[in-house]
């Protein structure tokens, strides 16, 4: 469904002359191959808006919820009402196996909520890994016309700031809060061969967080399919890899390159310091009781 029209704007809209040569000089804003790296002060918001606004786009958007997580549902959607595409149109796709705990929040113009319910799962690392696979079918005819780009994302998160159209992108992935400064061998990727989602040392671009990544409905189609692939190959040999499917999805941008990739910006964590380089927090893991959420260590 994704037609280019291009980045069109036209006659009569005044916004700030961009730069050849003024741009942020304290990271970097692109990839050595080429794709940007959104921080604040790399794009004019008012400009982008309008410009997508002519394309007419529907942004789809998963979360899942299950056991003791639906206590996160009530920030994590209010504070998205708040801050996420607004403006545009939105349809989260909620799944959950407590449809009767999901909280009454009022969603903005063109933003809409579908519930569906999943099986309970006993496992958390079945949970988690579990989103791939029920991603991997939703991506492969429903949302064809439905949408036009999506966005995966953790539930025990919240929304600070915005998180707009400037994070579109045919393959988008999330620079970890963590290791945003570490050289690679230091990054937590898979280090056993046996697993599928084995990174060999001297190998490594950035260590990208499984809590968001997002794109067009093709290219993330082809990533939760090979992800959920290489998954049930480490099953079969009874392996798990170090961070489960997060360790599958660095493995998949290593070879598969984003197009686009978000500062720590777009996932920091409410437990960590500030950084120099942070000049805004727009999304962000809440801080947790491990031991009170997770039954099933
Ligand atoms: C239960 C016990 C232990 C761990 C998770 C869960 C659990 C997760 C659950 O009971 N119910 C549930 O809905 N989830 C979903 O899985 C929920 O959407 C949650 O945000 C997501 C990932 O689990 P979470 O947030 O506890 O993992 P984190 O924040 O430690 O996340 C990173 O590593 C994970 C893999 O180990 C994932 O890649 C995750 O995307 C990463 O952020
Ligand atoms: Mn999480």
């Amino acid at each position: 469904k994704l037609k280019n029209f291009g980045l069109r704007s036209s006659p009569g809209i005044f916004y700030n002359q961009p730069s050849a040569l003024v741009g942020r000089t304290d990271v970097a804003s692109v990839t050595s191959w080429l794709a940007p790296i959104i921080w604040e002060g790399t794009f004019d918001a008012t400009l982008i808006d309008i410009i997508y606004k002519q394309q007419n786009l529907t942004i789809a958007t998963t979360v899942f919820a299950l056991g003791k997580y639906t206590r996160f549902l009530k920030e994590f959607l209010e504070s998205a009402e708040q801050h996420y595409f607004v403006g545009f149109r939105v349809h989260y796709y909620l799944f959950t196996d407590l449809p009767e705990e999901v909280p009454e929040v009022k969603m903005g113009e063109n933003h809409s909520l579908t519930v569906r319910k999943v099986p309970s799962l006993n496992r958390w690392q079945d949970i988690s890994m579990g989103r791939m696979e029920i991603l991997e079918k939703l991506t492969e005819n429903e949302l064809a016309n439905e949408a036009d780009y999506i966005f995966c994302l953790d539930v025990d998160t919240k929304f600070y700031g915005r998180w707009g159209v400037e994070t579109l992108g045919h393959l988008v992935g999330v620079i970890h809060p963590w290791f945003f400064d570490a050289p690679r061998d230091r990054l937590t990727y898979e280090r056993r061969p046996e697993s599928q989602a084995y990174i060999p040392a001297g190998e490594g671009d950035y260590y990208y967080t499984g809590a968001a990544f997002g794109g067009s409905l093709e290219d993330v189609h082809h990533l939760t399919k090979t992800c959920r692939e290489q998954m049930s190959v480490d099953a079969a040999n009874s392996i798990e890899a170090i961070w489960h499917e997060e360790s599958h999805l660095n493995k998949y941008f290593l070879y598969n390159k984003p197009s686009k990739l978000l500062s720590p910006e777009y996932l920091w964590r409410d437990i960590n310091a500030g950084a120099a380089q942070i000049k805004i927090i727009r999304f962000s893991h809440v801080a947790k009781n491990n031991a009170e959420v997770r039954p099933n260590p």
